[in-house]
């Protein structure tokens, strides 16, 4: 009995450890509700869950003085159905897309605000900056998603959208991406923002999935699960922030 008591306490810790550390994996920059259904307009939060990292104690707690976010535009975004690259635009699944999300105004972590808008004239998200992410403290950056309406004529169940998010603790250049300076959850599209694989949260992007609620057509079967995922060329061109024409972050030199 003492044998396997013994075996039983290294056991449970290391149950404890593999939990505590899936914790930490998925504690990264998400949405709060990262599935809505369609039809309806959602508030919702943007979660920093940490800030960047301290070289000297390797603890992720770094101030976070801004954050970007960005949702595809739509229109030269890539689509995949069930995987599988599609070439029909997102329009052929999303009726509405326009503007896919508006910046709720608030001053909880961030003094200045702005909406991110494509050359339609559409907002794709937001920077937030001057101000800061403290210490262990969690971050809420509120914002409302569209009402969006998946086309009753397609096969979509579901349509997700990649969300590109760049959590900046340190302005520097594109060369200079590092830990202690900025937390990247980005898709690795081949954008300025790919960050490298060494970096924490490569290739991690945050997402929000959009829920048919509307009966699938017959021809449909299970219907089809489609993502849309920002391209590299609207990354390059919504993730900078510039103020009166100033670009801010990255550093161009
Ligand atoms: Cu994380």
């Amino acid at each position: 009995m003492k044998i396997m008591q013994a075996k039983n306490i290294p056991l449970s810790i290391i149950t404890t450890s593999i939990l505590l550390a899936s914790q930490m994996a998925s504690a990264h920059t998400r949405l709060q509700i990262p599935s809505i259904d369609e039809g309806t307009r959602v508030y919702n939060n943007q979660i920093i869950s940490h800030g960047c990292r301290n070289p000297d104690t390797q603890a992720v707690d770094l101030t976070t003085i801004a954050t970007i976010l960005v949702f595809p535009d739509g229109v030269d975004s890539s689509i995949t159905v069930n995987e599988e690259v599609s070439d029909q635009p997102l329009s052929a699944f999303i009726e509405n897309w326009g503007s896919p999300i508006r910046k709720v105004q608030n001053k909880d972590l961030f003094e200045l605000e702005e909406e991110i808008r494509d050359p339609l004239g559409n907002v794709v998200g937001y920077w937030a900056g001057s101000g800061g992410r403290q210490g262990s403290l969690i971050g809420a950056v509120p914002f409302r998603s569209n009402s969006f309406v998946i086309a009753e004529t397609s096969c979509a169940k579901s349509v997700k959208a990649i969300v590109a998010i760049a959590d900046i603790c340190k302005i520097t250049n594109i060369a200079g991406f590092n830990d202690a300076d900025i937390m990247l959850w980005t898709p690795a599209v081949g954008s300025n923002f790919d960050g490298t694989e060494d970096l924490n949260g490569y290739n991690s992007p945050a997402s929000l999935i959009i829920n048919r609620t509307s009966p699938l057509p017959e021809s449909c079967g299970e219907g089809v699960a489609v993502v849309v995922t920002p391209s590299a060329a609207q990354l390059n061109r919504d993730m900078p922030v510039n103020i009166d024409g100033v670009q801010i972050w990255p550093s161009p030199n």
